[in-house]
């Protein structure tokens, strides 16, 4: 075995996103821009000669070649071990979970998480450091700058390591070591909820429940706790194989991409609770029977009943939320006496909130929460810890989260995709809208007055780094928001996001549907950006 050179030369789009590197895999199978990206997070890395690294992925197409690659390249540059997920699969959570308790110097995930996967689908690959957390900015742009001025990568050549048994192996002088991420995953959970409890309540009473995997990578993980673990009845994880094209699925859970869940819960004989995870395990969808959890509400309502659960009944150090979800949790930590942090999209900003130990929960409009217990959002946590509220309070999903909005008041919030919609009919929309910061100010449509328009920017609490740039925020007198960003997720054209919040304190009001609450927000945002025009489409491409 012998460590090769190979000459290369920079790709030009090696720019990490919201979550890592994603491009559709035919981009990815290009000579050397797997290679290129991998050699220049190694480069990046300071004295990482002898150290451990954890790697694996959601187990869509190319996962397993990837992986194959990236532990040649890791011997090659020295790595001293690594630890792999047994077939090549590590939940975004797993992952964080292994990097923590292994102490390790950082670890290599590979997943394009909500984007489709398959030969046409996407790819992707995030570095996450030893915290267990996404890579920070400031390391992203490390990565990024060695990409531009890359010129050569360092190989082994060697054959491939068998991904499919649990073993030990050397790879030049590297040790690599499949492992199951599944059992340590559990024992986490175990010490977070009241396990018993929730057994009890699957196996005692008449409450039901589904869960959706959509052929993604927590099929393992929710069969091991659900069906094993909790005793819950055979079948009650749905989609549970993973597969490398999510069965041509859209692994997003939300209620288009997950429509046959909710169709479940929505017909005469519904479960009492059902719930799916995205692509890579770190998204979660909640319902209750014949009732829809809004993931803003989710992250409120797991805030005001977390002294319920085993693992924080010490209370909550604080809380944080990206900026376009809504201001649902503020008012609950306002009520406990606890601060309320707001980041920007995605969740390397929650990082040093957690490790300051100034948040303990976190969370985001897109169907992600979390907390201390990783550095990762984290689907079947979050499904975890509904089932002990539910378990310790006794009541549906439904009652719970209306009795929360009748003690808090109800945040009306729906979330707008255009999906894949023209690059430069995205950029001219924004432009449009940046030309109004001047004469929006006062500016009154019917209802709402506007008291104030800017582009969000943060500055990190903990280590003082200022990121800029981060959404338009259009807010009203009475709090009411729209919000227009770009995803930085997407890989096809633009993706235009408008996130709509208005707050409904009084409890007649608010059994209203969503989008007829939104309904004059809804036209305000048409009558400010022109989004029929620049996106070229009538109606968005999933709304939540
Ligand atoms: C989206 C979500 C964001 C989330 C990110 C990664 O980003 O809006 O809240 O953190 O995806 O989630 P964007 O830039 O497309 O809006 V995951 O589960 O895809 O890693
Ligand atoms: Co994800």
């Amino acid at each position: 075995m012998s460590i090769i050179t190979i000459k290369t030369q920079p790709f030009n789009d090696q720019k990490p996103g919201t979550s890592g590197l994603r491009k559709g895999v035919t981009v990815f199978q290009q000579p050397h821009y797997l290679e290129n990206f991998v050699q220049s997070i190694f480069n990046s890395l300071e004295g990482l000669t002898g150290k451990t690294l954890v790697l694996g992925g959601d187990g869509r197409y190319y996962n397993r070649e990837a992986i194959q690659i990236i532990l040649k390249m890791a011997a090659a540059n020295g790595v001293g071990r690594i630890l792999v997920g047994l077939k090549g699969i590590l939940s975004t959570p797993a992952a964080s979970v292994m990097i923590r308790k292994n102490q390790a110097y950082g670890g290599i995930i590979l997943s394009a998480s909500h984007n489709p996967g398959g030969i046409n689908g996407d790819f992707g690959i995030k570095y996450n450091i030893s915290n267990g957390g996404p890579a920070p900015e400031k390391v992203t742009e490390a990565i990024f700058a060695h990409t531009k001025s890359i010129t050569q990568y360092q190989i082994l050549e060697s054959g491939d390591i068998n991904l499919d048994h649990v073993g030990s192996f050397k790879l030049g002088t590297m040790d690599v070591e499949v492992m199951d991420s599944v059992i340590p995953y559990l024992e986490l959970m175990e010490s977070l909820f009241d396990f018993d409890l929730i057994k009890n309540m699957l196996l005692n009473g008449d409450f039901t429940m589904c869960m959706d995997s959509l052929h993604a990578v927590t099929g393992p993980y929710a069969k091991a706790i659900f069906e094993g673990k909790l005793g819950a009845k055979t079948g009650t994880v749905i989609n549970g194989v993973p597969l490398e094209d999510f069965g041509g699925g859209h692994p997003d859970p939300n209620l288009v991409y997950a429509k046959s869940l909710v169709d479940v819960l929505f017909s005469d004989n519904a479960p009492d609770f059902g719930a799916a995870s995205d692509g890579d395990g770190d998204r979660n969808m909640i319902l209750g029977r014949n009732f829809f959890v809004n993931p803003s509400d989710s992250l409120a309502v797991m805030t005001a009943n977390a002294h319920l659960v085993k693992g924080y009944k010490e209370g909550l150090k604080g809380v944080a939320r990206s900026m376009p979800t809504s201001g649902a949790v503020d008012r609950v930590a306002t009520k406990l006496g606890i601060n309320c942090y707001e980041t920007p999209t995605g969740w390397k900003f929650f990082g040093n909130l957690l490790d300051a130990d100034k948040a303990t929960l976190c969370g985001e409009e897109s169907f992600g929460t979390s907390s201390n217990h990783i550095r990762e959002k984290d689907g079947l946590w979050a499904v975890l810890f509904w089932l002990n509220i539910l378990a310790v309070r006794g009541e549906s999903v439904e009652q719970i989260v209306k009795s929360h909005w009748q003690e808090y008041g109800r945040n009306f919030y729906s979330r707008h995709d255009y999906e894949e919609v023209a690059t430069e009919g995205a950029n001219e929309l924004v432009n449009h809208v940046n030309s109004q910061f001047e004469t929006l100010k006062g500016k009154q449509f019917g209802n709402y007055t506007v008291a104030y328009i800017d582009n969000f920017s943060y500055t990190d609490p903990v280590d003082g780094s200022i990121t800029t740039n981060q959404g338009i925020r259009i807010v009203f007198t009475d709090n009411s928001r729209i919000i227009i960003r770009l995803s930085g997720t997407g890989t096809k054209g633009a993706t235009l996001r408008v996130y709509l919040e208005s707050y409904e304190p009084d409890v007649s009001k608010q059994n209203l549907d969503t989008q007829e609450a939104l309904g004059e927000l809804i036209t305000i945002a048409e009558e400010i950006a022109h989004i029929k025009k620049f996106t070229r489409r009538d109606v968005p491409t999933v709304i939540t």
